[in-house]
């Protein structure tokens, strides 16, 4: 099928990668008249499902694992964000002059309407879920993917311009990026995640800032004025800059004044919404509110309709969840803490002595840094998971440590150890990949085995 003005019409395209990312991408292409092929290097068994919906559109499958000569075959390939660019089939397409796009790279060309990108280690989804929502509120017609689990690609169809597409956007979706272009970009913060992928935290840093690179003078970057490697490596942006900040009072963007989030633009003030509106915790997420704040109002929403909407604001589940309390003892659920730096700030937002259960899939993270918040708060660290015996020597002498073997184990550890008014934090600071499905699942596990406590 050839189709009249469409870039991929009879081009033959390469996807790599077999899941959401992939799944979506390819059918997307093959309704846009491309002749695709999908690879992955897992099996043929566990993929059979998928397999089949391939098949049926007519989209060609290669699995168990990436043939050189079927990356050679391609006018362009398209990367799911799981797979890393630096494998040799990759590289030598790079070096052979293929076209090599991310995800989004593919959709922005396609999406219709404005889009909000917002990226950062930590606090991407808390933000992007209350942009949504608050702009929703505002009139604004929305639509809410990427990272946050919903392929950019699969949003093109339903877009439409003057609507608002809210971009959730990992440093992995911005590596092959070349003309993606949000009107407002949104970096939270840059501290050390997944250093098993990146050689250093520069490249890793760089991939996030290229959310940055085609924003001109008519688009907006959204930054954290206290993030010490966003001010030494974006500033200043080709975008007009707005700041949002807790600590430091900025002229452009949003900042904590007299206990109220204040808006400044031009040497007006506006008042957002006071700090006992809010009820999410911690001041990370007091930070994520104030940069969907600027958002927001960069777009023109009404003062009031972003308090309500902040008001309105319970936060993500798995997002330093309040689970229950048992006995005087408070439960919280933070499992999506896959990283030393979002741990930090979930021990940060209590003023309570804690239990930390703690350990996972280790991402190459130096978990050293939590040292300071757990000598401080916390009474016991429970540990769990592949990382356990470098987390132990990584904190050695902060709080005393006891082993599970499963969170079951560990939330009874925890609870036997906890005294009325003291809290019990699971804030793993790694991938739950080595005992669960993915984060949630251990998130919904601990919740099972503190909702079972008597
Ligand atoms: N694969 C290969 N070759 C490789 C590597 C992987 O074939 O060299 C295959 C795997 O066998 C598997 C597929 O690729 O079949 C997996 O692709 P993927 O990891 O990109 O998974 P998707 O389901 O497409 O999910 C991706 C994001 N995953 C990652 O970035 C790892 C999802 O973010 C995102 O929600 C989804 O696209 C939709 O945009 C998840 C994530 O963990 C939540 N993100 C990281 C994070 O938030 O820290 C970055
Ligand atoms: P992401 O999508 O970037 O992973 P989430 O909103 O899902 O962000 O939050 C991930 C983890 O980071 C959670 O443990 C959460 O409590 C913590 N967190 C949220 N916002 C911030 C922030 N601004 N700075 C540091 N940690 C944060």
């Amino acid at each position: 099928m050839m189709l009249e003005g469409e870039p991929f019409a009879g081009k033959k395209v390469l996807v790599v990668g077999m899941a959401r990312t992939g799944m979506a991408a390819a059918r997307f292409l093959r309704t846009r008249g491309a002749r695709v092929t999908v690879s992955d290097r897992r099996g043929r068994d566990p993929l059979q499902p998928e397999i089949r919906r391939l098949e049926a559109l007519g989209i060609d499958c290669e699995v168990g694992g990436h043939r050189p000569e079927t990356f050679r075959k391609t006018d362009c390939i398209v990367v799911s964000p799981g797979v890393p660019l630096e494998q040799p089939v990759l590289r030598e397409a790079a070096g052979r002059g293929t076209q090599i796009l991310s995800e989004i790279e593919l959709a922005s060309r396609f999406l219709r309407g404005t889009i909000i990108g917002i990226t950062g280690s930590n606090g991407k989804t808390t933000t992007t879920t209350l942009i949504g929502e608050i702009l929703e509120s505002a009139g604004f017609r929305v639509q809410v993917g990427g990272n946050i689990g919903v392929p950019l690609v699969s949003l093109v169809e339903s877009s439409a311009p003057g609507s608002i597409n809210v971009v959730e956007l990992s440093s992995f979706q911005l590596e092959a990026v070349s003309s993606f272009r949000a009107h407002i970009a949104v970096i939270l913060n840059i501290t050390p995640d997944h250093m098993d992928r990146y050689p250093t935290l520069t490249a890793y840093a760089r991939a996030k800032l290229n959310l940055l690179k085609n924003q001109t003078a008519s688009d907006f970057a959204v930054l954290n004025r206290e993030d010490r490697l966003l001010l030494d490596l974006a500033v200043p942006p080709a975008a007009q800059a707005f700041w949002f900040s807790t600590g430091i009072p900025v002229a452009q963007g949003t900042c904590l004044q007299n206990g109220a989030l204040v808006f400044n633009q031009g040497g007006k003030r506006e008042q957002m919404v006071r700090v006992e509106e809010i009820r999410v915790k911690g001041l990370h997420n007091l930070e994520n509110v104030a940069a969907a704040v600027t958002v927001a109002r960069l777009l023109g929403a009404s003062v009031q309709s972003i308090r309500e909407s902040v008001a309105r604001f319970r936060g993500v589940s798995h997002r330093l969840e309040w689970v229950r309390e048992v006995r005087g003892v408070d439960f919280y659920n933070d499992s999506k803490a896959t990283n030393p730096a979002s741990a930090r700030r979930a021990l940060e937002a209590f003023e309570q002595r804690l239990i930390l259960i703690l350990g996972g899939r280790d991402k190459a993270s130096d978990f050293s840094v939590l040292s300071p918040q757990v000598s401080r708060r916390v009474k016991g660290l429970v540990l769990l998971g592949e990382a356990s015996r470098k987390i132990e020597s990584q904190l050695a002498g902060t709080a005393p440590v006891t082993h599970a073997a499963t969170m079951e184990e560990a939330v009874h550890l925890a609870f036997g150890q906890a005294s009325r008014g003291e809290v019990v934090l699971l804030a793993p600071a790694c991938s739950s990949f080595d005992m669960f499905r993915d984060f949630e699942d251990r998130g919904d596990v601990f919740k099972e085995a503190v909702n079972r406590l008597r």
